[in-house]
């Protein structure tokens, strides 16, 4: 059986969970807790960047989120996550890349605050509210009428937009200037796999001192 290595706040594991029950593939879900175990050298043997998601297929392993995404896709291909139509696939693709390469960058000082950080450099939280504000409006113009960014099929779109600008609201960012992207958050919000995957506040909370360390960490490299 499949098994997703993962930790229950990361947003590049949930994309993978949420694919995986999207596609009803049966997995184990592996949990690490981020505080060391992704340093032990089984881990390492998987990922040497120490990251989740990990996606191990009998004597086969997958990181980077995309890539794992991508595999799914290419071995589970019914219910199709990706369109077939050019346009529609290039939307779906601006959609996940806007989202990791300029939205994803853009939330750290807003994440930083969210886990408790001393107050961020003000410009800084305004260059980065610019910059989200420039990707929501890019997204709100790729919506058009429909439920999602391909029409009316649910797609890797979903999956990763979707687990990222969830917590924009938490974070103080308002989506009432973006009403379609309002209503499609609010449409992904209640699916069953979108709810089995939400971290709890209790949850998000507790994790907090934990989180601050990682962040360290990563930011001296
Ligand atoms: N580009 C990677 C990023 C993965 C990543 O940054 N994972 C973080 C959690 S969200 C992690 O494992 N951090 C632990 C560490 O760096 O030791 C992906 O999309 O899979």
């Amino acid at each position: 059986m499949l098994k997703l290595y993962h930790h229950p706040i990361s947003g590049n594991s949930r994309r993978v969970w949420i694919a995986l029950l999207e596609k009803q593939i049966p997995f184990e879900l592996v949990s690490l807790s981020l505080d060391g175990d992704q340093l032990q050298p089984e881990f390492l043997a998987l990922n040497p960047f120490h990251h989740i998601p990990v996606l191990e297929d009998e004597d086969f392993s997958v990181v980077e989120s995309l890539a794992i995404l991508d595999y799914l896709e290419a071995k589970y291909p019914t219910p199709a996550l990706l369109p077939t139509d050019t346009k529609t696939l290039a939307t779906v693709r601006m959609v996940e890349m806007v989202t990791v390469n300029e939205l994803q960058p853009a939330m750290n000082p807003l994440v930083r605050q969210m886990m408790g950080f001393a107050e961020e450099d003000a410009e800084k939280m305004e260059r980065s509210r610019k910059q989200i504000a420039t990707v929501l409006s890019f997204l709100e113009s790729k919506l058009n009428n429909s439920l999602y960014f391909a029409g009316e099929q649910l797609t890797l779109a979903e999956v990763v937009a979707g687990t990222l600008v969830c917590w924009l609201p938490n974070m103080g960012v308002s989506l009432e200037e973006y009403p379609k992207l309002k209503n499609w958050l609010s449409g992904l919000m209640q699916r069953p796999s979108w709810q089995e995957t939400q971290p709890t506040p209790e949850y998000i909370e507790a994790f907090k001192p934990q989180a601050r360390k990682l962040m360290e960490k990563q930011s001296q490299g």
